[in-house]
């Protein structure tokens, strides 16, 4: 029995040492403008640490979208918040006082299997923004930009894997 088991292992403790920390500026001007997150897209991998710096003050980050079954978050203004993206695909996230403004971003942890879905949420959430509207369509294409997962979906086609039986949940949250 034991070389896969020990393979297993191996690859377990392989992950566990190689999770990162990832620092998101909450900035007032950064290279995308005013009100920004910076670097607002971040590819992570699964288990890696997301931490929201407070740079400048008055601003905040929570979790607007979120694969299915992974952590949210939601920060107070002028405080810090750290979360880990703990499934695989894409996040996105604003800074509440600043969302008018489209003070977003977006998080691709691993592949990005529900790049579909999240650009179907982006486009009703994107509703709220009065200006920098480009700024999520450009965070998603980064995600589908090197979206190809193990399971060989790519961004663009049309049907992700296991989509569809638990479609919509994570909706209301946002007061
Ligand atoms: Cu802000």
């Amino acid at each position: 029995m034991k070389p896969f088991r020990a393979l297993v292992l191996m690859s377990i403790f392989a992950g566990i040492a190689n999770a990162k920390t990832i620092e998101v500026k909450m900035l007032n001007n950064g290279v995308d403008g005013m009100m920004v997150f910076e670097p607002a897209f971040v590819k992570a991998d699964i288990g890696d640490t997301i931490k929201f710096v407070m740079t400048d003050p008055a601003h905040a980050s929570s979790s607007v979208f979120t694969p299915e079954g992974a952590k949210t978050w939601a920060g107070e203004v002028n405080q810090e918040v750290t979360t880990i993206v703990d499934k695989e695909g894409v996040y996105i996230y604003e800074c509440l006082p600043h969302a008018p403004l489209a003070m977003i971003g977006v998080i691709q942890a691993g592949g990005a299997p529900n790049l579909d879905k999240a650009m179907k949420f982006a486009t009703t959430y994107s509703k709220k923004f009065a200006a920098n509207g480009e700024r999520l369509d450009k965070y998603l294409a980064m995600a589908g930009a090197n979206a190809t997962t193990k399971a060989g979906y790519k961004a663009g086609s049309s049907s992700g894997p296991k989509d569809g039986a638990k479609r919509k949940k994570k909706r209301k949250k946002r007061g």
